[in-house]
């Protein structure tokens, strides 16, 4: 059955929702001019809307097309205040993992050349060689644009319809998107997928949106960023200061509070203090109260302290903000259709990844209390179109998912916290067993391994079902993947015991962490061969 568009309620509709979001008037992210269909266009109908399309978005829309489903993808990236935008893919593809990693490894590279002088390679010295920016971000760039063009080939392949247009509910089952053109097209659908992820937050200060920049910006900045204040200690914040300093810019973070808030402090602070060995700073219990343009076009942080309130300022080429995400649902008119939403971070509650309305479901970094990370919404999209079109009735489990944080030495891990651990279970309960060690490839070039460490948390009873893995050194995210395969299989410290490691490696120093806190021994590095 087609139905009709009707362009008087259509445009209406999306005035009064432009009209409540003030954040995106002032960042100016709602395309200006617009038309609706005319009354005589038709609505197309789809099994599955796909509102977003990130990785959780494209992932479950591909998979319901194999599995039948007539499937379109909204997909729509709003400019920043600097008027950066990308192509199709979502925050991983274009503004997240991959160009972070791709930065990450430019900046080991320049370690690697160091390194490599003691390996025999007839490096020249530090001060000629020298880092190019624009190359580097144009070589990401190119790597993007690559991908863009292969994920819409792959929507053709796989007969998932794409259209470039911001989505917005004009009924339960009716979303209507308005395109660059400014025209609005509706399509009806029997069920909808919300995958709009999130985008940054500015702090709400003087000069933040006009002379900040966020990670939505850095991948592509045409020039180098040079002296940089990073203002955030969460995940994002210490990667960017990590390779930016590795790059050869100077970088400062400014920590509210404490670090990587959530994950284990212990680790956190060994990733920190590793971190300003190799030349970062830190702005410790401090909060940025505005940035100052100068006349050179510079800028002037002022911040203030939480603890003394003793206040400073500096002055630096670059402002990064990276103060954590909100869900980017202000625009969706979910009140109208009764999708219940937390009204601060935006984002969606859910329960299997359905909303408080019946067939509108919601993935990915959208939803509420769960991890912000690319196979995360990768999963959940896949086993959501299993479950609603191949009679799956598997559903998502968000327990023990790994992570790696890229700082300059990696830190990756599984589970729990040692201080989760603790309040769960009590400390009695708990062992932790803990380990430095010495990466072999760091013996030659004589790198300073004092904060390479290994951690696993165990229940004290016997067999000891490990409850969280913790791992801080080269190839983090490469170790721990594994390792999270184990501990889904219910991995227990008598089994990790009993592995043989593969030698030499980093991943076999947890096959051999045998001092336990509680014991109070010295966990200092094992010989090679012990
Ligand atoms: P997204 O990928 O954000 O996709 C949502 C899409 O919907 C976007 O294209 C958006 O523009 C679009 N959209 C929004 N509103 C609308 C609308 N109304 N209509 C149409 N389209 C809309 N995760 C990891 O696993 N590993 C990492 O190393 C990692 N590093 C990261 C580094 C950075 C700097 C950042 C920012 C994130 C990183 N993440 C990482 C997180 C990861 O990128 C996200 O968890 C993941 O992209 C979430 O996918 P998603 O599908 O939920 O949303
Ligand atoms: P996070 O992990 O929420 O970190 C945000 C950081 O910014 C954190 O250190 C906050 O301090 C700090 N923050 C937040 N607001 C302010 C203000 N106003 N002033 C100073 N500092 C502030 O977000 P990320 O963006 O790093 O990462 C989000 C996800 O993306 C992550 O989980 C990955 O999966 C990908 P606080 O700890 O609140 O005191």
């Amino acid at each position: 059955m087609a139905l009709r568009c009707g362009g008087s309620w259509l445009l209406s509709g999306f005035r009064r929702v432009v009209g409540t979001s003030l954040y995106a008037q002032r960042l100016n992210f709602i395309p200006v001019r617009m038309s609706s269909s005319g009354p005589g266009d038709e609505v197309e109908e789809f099994d599955l809307i796909v509102i977003g399309g990130g990785s959780g978005g494209l992932a479950c829309a591909k998979e319901a097309a194999q599995l039948g489903a007539k499937v379109v993808v909204l997909d729509y990236v709003k400019p920043t205040p600097l008027g950066t935008k990308w192509g199709i893919g979502g925050t991983c593809v274009n503004v997240g993992c991959i160009p972070k990693k791709l930065m990450h490894q430019a900046a080991l590279l320049g370690e690697a050349i160091d390194d490599a002088r003691h390996f025999g390679w007839n490096v020249p010295e530090k001060q000629v060689i020298t880092h190019d920016w624009a190359k580097l971000v144009g070589a990401v760039q190119d790597h993007i644009k690559s991908v863009n063009w292969v994920t819409r080939v792959e929507l053709r392949d796989k007969k998932v319809k794409y259209v470039n247009g911001s989505g917005f509910f004009q009924d339960k089952n009716i979303v209507a998107a308005c395109l660059n053109s400014g025209q609005v097209k509706c399509f009806k659908g029997n069920k909808i997928v919300i995958a709009v992820g999130g985008r940054p937050r500015y702090p709400d200060i003087p000069g933040a949106v006009e002379y900040g920049i966020t990670s939505d910006d850095l991948f592509s900045l045409s020039s180098p960023p040079c002296k940089t204040m990073v203002v955030g200690a969460g995940y994002i914040g210490l990667e960017c200061a990590g390779f930016l300093n590795g790059l050869g810019y100077e970088a400062t973070v400014m920590i509210r509070s404490v670090p990587l808030r959530g994950f284990d402090q212990e680790m956190a602070r060994m990733v920190c203090e590793e971190m300003q060995e190799r030349g970062v700073k830190f702005l410790h219990t401090t909060v940025p109260e505005k940035v100052v343009k100068n006349e050179d076009g510079r800028l002037t942080v002022h911040w203030r302290n939480v603890k003394d309130s003793t206040t400073g300022c500096d002055v630096y080429d670059t402002v990064l903000f990276a103060t954590g995400r909100r869900a980017t649902t202000q625009d969706l008119n979910l009140d109208k259709v009764g999708v219940k939403y937390d009204k601060e971070s935006g984002k969606i509650y859910t329960e299997n990844e359905e909303t408080t309305a019946s067939d509108i479901f919601a993935i990915g970094d959208v939803i509420q209390d769960k991890p912000e990370l690319t196979p995360v919404a990768i999963h959940a999209g896949r086993l959501l179109a299993h479950r609603l079109y191949s009679g799956g009735s598997e559903c998502m489990d968000y327990t023990n998912v790994a992570t790696t944080v890229f700082t300059p030495l990696e830190y990756g891990t599984v589970g729990m916290s040692e201080e989760t651990a603790m309040q769960k279970c009590g400390e009695d309960n708990v062992e932790v067993y803990h380990a430095y060690y010495k990466p072999t490839e760091f013996f030659v070039p004589q790198r300073d391994p004092s904060r390479c460490f290994v951690k696993v948390v165990c229940e004290r009873c016997e067999p000891q079902k490990i409850l969280g893995m913790h791992f801080l050194g080269p190839n983090a995210g490469e170790v721990i993947q594994g390792f999270a395969a184990a501990m889904k299989c219910g991995l227990t410290y008598k089994a990790l015991k009993n592995t043989v490691g593969i030698h030499p490696t980093v991943a076999e120093e947890f096959t051999r962490i045998r001092v336990t806190k509680r014991s109070g021994l010295d966990p200092k590095p094992q010989s090679c061969c012990s």
